[in-house]
């Protein structure tokens, strides 16, 4: 990977999305806003997929589990050409393509739809078996929120995995530590995420979800040692200066100005980013 690259492609994401919320004036910024270094990673470095064969059955798949994050995921498809940049502003609008959670039979590149949490990582261990199945390529990455984590699902899916010992899934946990209107240690405590995926029989790995380089390493190791997890450490809301806030991030109204100065703050700390060695 190039890291000035990356790091250009999820400062562009990143504004894309607040542009995309501000357009309709609200939206999942919290939780949006804590993917998009991830995002940027697959899609520059990590997905083998192609804009213009978007239903190849050997490429990977990308499911969004936690579905409210759906701007997040349609800024990085734009930006890899899906679809013009421009359609992100009908974002929820009537007739759209573009509503505010996943929907696979309404936006090209979008490879399942989600909404109600806890389901993704079953959608995507089918997806993996039947690739095996069918001996098809391509590895399915699945994201979650450590909130979505709660729902037992998940556990039920982990389980099957490494019972299966499916090396072609990988389980990001974005890891922000809030969900929808408290932190997440508040509403139910998460123990050790580690140790409760190793305990399941999964490799676990851990990265900086905000470090495009660790990031990457993290998630090429996860690829090679299946059944695995990358537990990605995030901030919510982190890069959009009026959405790092302690208090409720999960949704906001979002106006015009205060989209315009976040994207000029992301600018900023992209010029800053660039030639740090983290
Ligand atoms: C089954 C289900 N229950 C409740 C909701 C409502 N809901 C939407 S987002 C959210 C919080 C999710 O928290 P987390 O997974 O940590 O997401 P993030 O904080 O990253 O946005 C909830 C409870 C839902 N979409 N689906």
């Amino acid at each position: 990977m190039d890291r000035n690259t990356t790091l250009k492609a999820a400062a562009d994401i990143r504004k894309l999305c607040i542009d995309e919320l501000a357009a309709a004036g609200y939206g999942h910024i919290g939780g949006s806003m804590s993917i998009c270094d991830i995002l940027a990673v697959l899609y520059t470095d990590i997905l083998h997929v192609d804009p213009k064969n978007p239903k190849d059955p050997d490429r990977d798949y990308l499911i969004l589990s936690k579905g409210h994050c759906g701007p997040a995921l349609y800024a990085a498809l734009a930006y890899k050409g899906y679809f013009p940049v421009e359609e992100l502003k009908t974002l929820n609008q009537g007739g759209t393509s573009l509503p505010s959670h996943c929907d696979r039979l309404k936006t090209t590149g979008i490879d399942l739809s989600t909404g109600s949490l806890g389901q993704g990582l079953s959608l995507g261990t089918g997806v993996a078996v039947g690739k095996k199945i069918q001996g098809l390529d391509g590895t399915v990455f699945v994201i979650v929120g450590d909130g979505e984590l709660q729902e037992g699902q998940n556990w039920e899916a982990v389980q099957f995995i490494a019972h299966r010992a499916l090396s072609n899934i990988v389980l990001i946990v974005d890891n922000n530590k809030r969900q929808l209107d408290n932190y997440t240690e508040n509403i139910c405590k998460t123990f050790d995420y580690k140790s409760k995926f190793e305990a399941f029989g999964l490799h676990a790995f851990e990265a900086d979800g905000h470090d495009v380089c660790d990031i990457y390493d993290k998630l090429t190791q996860a690829m090679k040692n299946g059944p695995s997890v990358v537990i990605m450490d995030t901030e919510k809301g982190h890069g959009c200066s009026f959405a790092e806030i302690p208090g409720f991030n999960h949704y906001m109204v979002i106006t015009r100005e205060m989209a315009d100065e976040a994207i000029r703050e992301v600018d900023r700390r992209l010029e800053a980013s660039y030639g740090q060695t983290d």
